[in-house]
């Protein structure tokens, strides 16, 4: 019988390892996944994936470690041997990179240099192919520097988020050239779903729309609603991360949807849906600022499209329908009579209907 390809992930409790974990899980991989100790459990986004290990049909497995820890990093990929590295784990919030700077550049910039020095020492003494992805983001790209960004677009970080992505992007093209690693970085843009965490502007949004309905609250404060970002379908964007560690070589692209919204947009659409209007319960606070924005990302998709062929198959309406009702369906709401549900597999019908804006 053939072994079934092993994959290991860090930051799998997350919303983009929680999607990536089911479509190895459906592709025959054996997943493992490095998770923190916490004293309460954060393991929601993939507890419908668990399954006993003590059983034979077990396929995904949960080992406890962190980015800031390469002794630990380095026993799990010898204990795992890995054919594939996702490294998703990072203190993902731009505006906490500003408060937690040290910490967040440990664990993002640091963090990945740890894992590819484990991976490397791994591939040399067994001579196994590790292929690695690194989850590199559109906040490199920072100050504008073109419009829409591409690979070939110089990197200007605005935070120290960004500034140790941009460290973690450049390691892994290093590690690349100087040792045959088979390393990719995905530059992608922000991504969103149902999964995303609470303190991210879409969530944030969907979520106070439902409590909002639900009698629970009665405004949401936020900052600046003049940023403008590509936002996708994190399902979609798990796709793409696969597949480059599907070619025949190692490479860095960019994955995005090539349009753009502001955070007011992604307001009036989602009030919109649950028939509110936005401006009677959003207020300013100014703690939702960041010392230095990122004022519009707009991602160029082509190579994705031409060499992965992938494409984003979620439109911006659909997606914020989709998190709105995921959302007031938690709280055991529904959307508006007399609203259509916009069908996440007919993107064109959906366009027709509600315009993108
Ligand atoms: P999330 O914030 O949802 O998840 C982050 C994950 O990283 C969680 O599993 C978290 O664990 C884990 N983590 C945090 N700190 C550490 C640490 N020190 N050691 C090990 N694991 C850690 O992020 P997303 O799923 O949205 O994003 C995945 C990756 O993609 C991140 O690296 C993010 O920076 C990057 N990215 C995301 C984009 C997006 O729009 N979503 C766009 C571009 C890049 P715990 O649950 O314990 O907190
Ligand atoms: P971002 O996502 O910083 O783009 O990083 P976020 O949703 O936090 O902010 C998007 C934009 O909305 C503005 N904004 C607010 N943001 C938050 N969080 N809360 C608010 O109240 C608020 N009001 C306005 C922000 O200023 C910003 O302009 C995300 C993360 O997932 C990163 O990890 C990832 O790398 C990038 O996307 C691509």
């Amino acid at each position: 019988m053939t072994q079934p390809k092993k994959a290991l992930l860090t930051g799998i409790t997350g919303q983009d390892g929680s999607y990536l974990s089911e479509l190895l899980l459906e592709k025959g991989y054996q997943v493992h996944g490095i998770i923190r100790r916490t004293s309460t459990f954060n393991t929601d986004r993939i507890d419908h994936l668990y399954i006993d290990p003590h059983k034979e049909e077990a396929k995904l497995f949960l080992h406890y470690g962190d980015l800031t820890d390469g002794t630990t990093l380095r026993r799990i990929i010898e204990a795992v041997e890995p054919c594939e590295v996702y490294n998703l784990g990072a203190q993902s919030h731009v505006r906490v990179s500003f408060d937690a700077p040290e910490y967040t550049v440990d664990a993002v910039g640091m963090g990945t240099l740890r894992l590819l020095e484990a991976i490397r020492d791994y591939q040399q003494r067994t001579g196994n192919e590790v292929r690695f992805y690194q989850a590199g983001s559109s906040e490199m790209f920072g100050q504008v520097q073109a419009v829409p960004q591409s690979e070939t677009t110089p990197f200007y970080p605005r935070s120290p988020y960004a500034c140790a992505k941009v460290y973690a992007h450049w390691q892994t093209v290093n590690y690349r050239e100087s040792y045959d690693l088979f390393a990719c970085n995905g530059i992608l843009f922000n991504h969103e779903s149902p999964r995303r965490g609470e303190t991210f502007v879409t969530r944030k949004i969907t979520r106070a729309i439902a409590r909002i309905l639900a009698g629970q609250q009665d405004k949401i404060y936020m900052g600046n609603l003049d940023a403008k970002r590509d936002w996708g379908y994190a399902k979609d964007y798990v796709r793409a991360m696969w597949l480059m560690l599907q070619q025949d070589k190692p490479d860095d692209y960019v994955v995005a949807t090539g349009e753009t919204h502001s955070v007011q947009e992604f307001l009036e659409l989602a009030f919109g849906f649950a028939d509110l209007t936005w401006q009677d319960y959003v207020e300013f606070d100014p703690r939702y600022l960041r010392p230095t924005e990122v004022d519009l990302l707009i991602g160029d998709p082509t190579k994705a499209n031409e060499q992965l062929n992938w494409q984003p198959e979620v439109s911006f309406p659909q997606l914020v329908q989709l998190m709105v009702s995921s959302d007031l369906e938690a709280l055991g709401l529904s959307l508006p009579k007399g609203k259509p549900v916009l069908d996440l597999h007919d993107s064109a019908t959906v366009r027709k209907t509600t315009g993108s804006s």
